[in-house]
């Protein structure tokens, strides 16, 4: 019984989210660069400029707030905003003690994202930006001196905005292109340094955020189809220069993925739940190599049409990934009738369940997620998993003698933990590690906060950008070390 003995205990974090220094070394501006502060109530903005006139002003990104871009208007950072992302925590400067706090926490892994725009800083550029690399050097050497073992995530909603502005996202082909460059020059960089990988972050969320997934300025279906194609076809030229530059390489997809329970026993709910996890995306394309039929018919039906090349279907089938990496927040409740349906977490939309609490933020508190998630992606593609994210949005409070108690969140990770031990033990779910979400405390990719921690670790900084950055242990950063010494939750007896 128990975890492997290598199973991966770690943390995650984003590149747009914790490492600020948003045009230091030659950066070029990301998609999240643009993106205004929200709140728990206001959604976040994008900021756009006509170059010819001067005039600027706000959009939202997309559903459920239309994203409307007046003529000649292009995404741009303008004057007297507060941008999250420009400082964020400030990793870019801190990653050397940052990293050094996680190996006495004893993680053996870390998920981290690289920042296209530090490589290529407009996406479309022949040669990559020396010094951007420079800066992932550091990182990649610092992890691994402190025997932590690097998970990257390729993409994690940041491309270079430029790929925005000039091509539209996604949309086009072309990116295949640029993305594969980029990835190349880092699997060169980096092989025999970082094992493990993944390419798109929450790639099946373009049905709800097509902005941050995929940069989509067009969103509707054909469009977010057409651009998940390309990315589909991005991911298997991925794998395919892994195993060309480092057959030691292993590349995941990463999804988002949670439970679902119907709101009733009426079939017709059950139907809705079915319909649903057909909407949530494909995994099939990544982990099998083809469309499902279900996809195929919903597009026929749909007349949406897919422009690909001859090769896409053969590249996309021999280079399936090797594992599947998921975000996991909590789960959510269907039912047939629309009319009930709202926002349950992490941009789902359902019915709030009557047997759950909810985080301050209105996310479903699901002790049980973890067991129901990993068994039904084990039973459905056979591949070993990694829980990638997962964790409480919280308000903390820092004490005068600079502590930091955190009981509700113990309480949270500690049913997470059971239930994933549960899916291993008791069910033989193969999975490698277990990411939690923003181990060190980071920017809000949903609302922009600063308030919404996650991490074990405190950094004093507030939503305006506020605060000396100084970083201190919360009471969970001493309960998740020792969980990671015991190699997971020991029951009592
Ligand atoms: C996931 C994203 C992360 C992260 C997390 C928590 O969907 O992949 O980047 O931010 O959600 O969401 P939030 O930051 O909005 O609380």
């Amino acid at each position: 019984m128990g975890l492997p003995a290598d199973f991966l205990w770690g943390g995650a974090l984003a590149a747009n989210q914790c490492e600020g220094a948003y045009l230091e070394d030659g950066k070029g501006l990301s998609i999240s660069d643009v993106m205004t502060k929200g709140s728990k109530t206001e959604p976040r903005q994008l900021t756009w400029l006509i170059p010819e006139t001067g005039k600027t002003g706000f959009t939202g990104t997309g559903f459920p707030f239309p994203l409307s871009l007046p003529n000649n208007a292009k995404l741009a950072v303008i004057d007297d905003v507060y941008y999250p992302s420009h400082n964020a925590i400030d990793f870019y400067h801190h990653y050397k003690s940052d990293i050094a706090l996680a190996k006495e926490l004893g993680l053996k892994c870390m998920r981290i994202s690289m920042n296209w725009a530090r490589i290529y800083p407009n996406g479309d550029d022949e040669k990559p930006n020396e010094k951007g690399l420079q800066f992932y050097d550091g990182v990649i050497d610092a992890l691994l001196e402190a025997g932590i073992e690097p998970l990257v995530t390729l993409s994690h909603y940041k491309m270079p905005l430029n790929l925005v502005n000039r091509y539209g996202g996604w949309l086009d082909y072309r990116l295949t292109d640029y993305f594969e460059r980029y990835v190349t020059t880092l699997f060169e960089r980096y092989k025999g340094k970082v094992r493990y990988w993944l390419t798109f972050n929450e790639i099946n969320a373009i049905y709800i955020s097509p902005y941050m997934t995929a940069g989509l300025l067009k969103q509707d279906e054909q469009s977010r189809a057409q651009a998940l194609h390309h990315q589909f076809v991005a991911s298997a030229r991925t794998v395919r220069a892994a195993r060309r530059i480092d057959p030691d390489m292993k590349i995941g997809q990463m999804i988002t993925r949670g439970p679902l329970y119907t709101l009733t026993a009426n079939p017709k709910d059950k139907l809705a739940l079915m319909e649903r996890r057909h909407e949530e995306g494909t995994p099939e394309v990544q982990v099998l190599g083809y469309y499902p039929n279900y996809k195929l018919k919903e597009y026929e039906r749909k007349g949406i049409r897919i422009e690909m090349l001859p090769e896409d279907m053969e590249v996309i089938k021999n280079n399936t990934v090797d594992f599947i990496g998921f975000s996991c927040y909590g789960s959510t409740v269907v039912t047939a009738d629309k009319e009930v349906l709202s926002n349950t977490g992490n941009m789902l939309m359902g019915v709030r369940n009557e047997y759950l609490q909810q985080s301050e933020w209105g996310w479903t508190i699901d002790p049980d997620c973890l067991r129901l998630t990993l068994n039904e992606l084990y039973d459905h593609y056979h591949k070993p998993l990694w829980v990638v994210e997962n964790g409480l949005g919280a308000f903390d409070k820092l004490e005068d003698d600079k502590t930091v108690h955190d009981p509700y969140r113990v309480e949270f990770l500690q049913a997470q933990i059971r239930s994933m031990q549960e899916a291993v033990e008791i069910d033989g779910v193969d999975l490698i590690g277990y990411t939690p979400w923003g181990w060190i405390d980071l920017v809000s990719a949903g609302s922009g906060e600063m308030k919404k921690r996650y991490g074990f670790v405190y950094v004093d900084c507030d939503d305006d950008g506020n605060g000396s950055l100084n970083r201190y242990r919360k009471d969970s950063f001493y309960w998740y070390k020792k969980v990671i010494e015991n190699n997971g939750i020991k029951e009592e007896k």
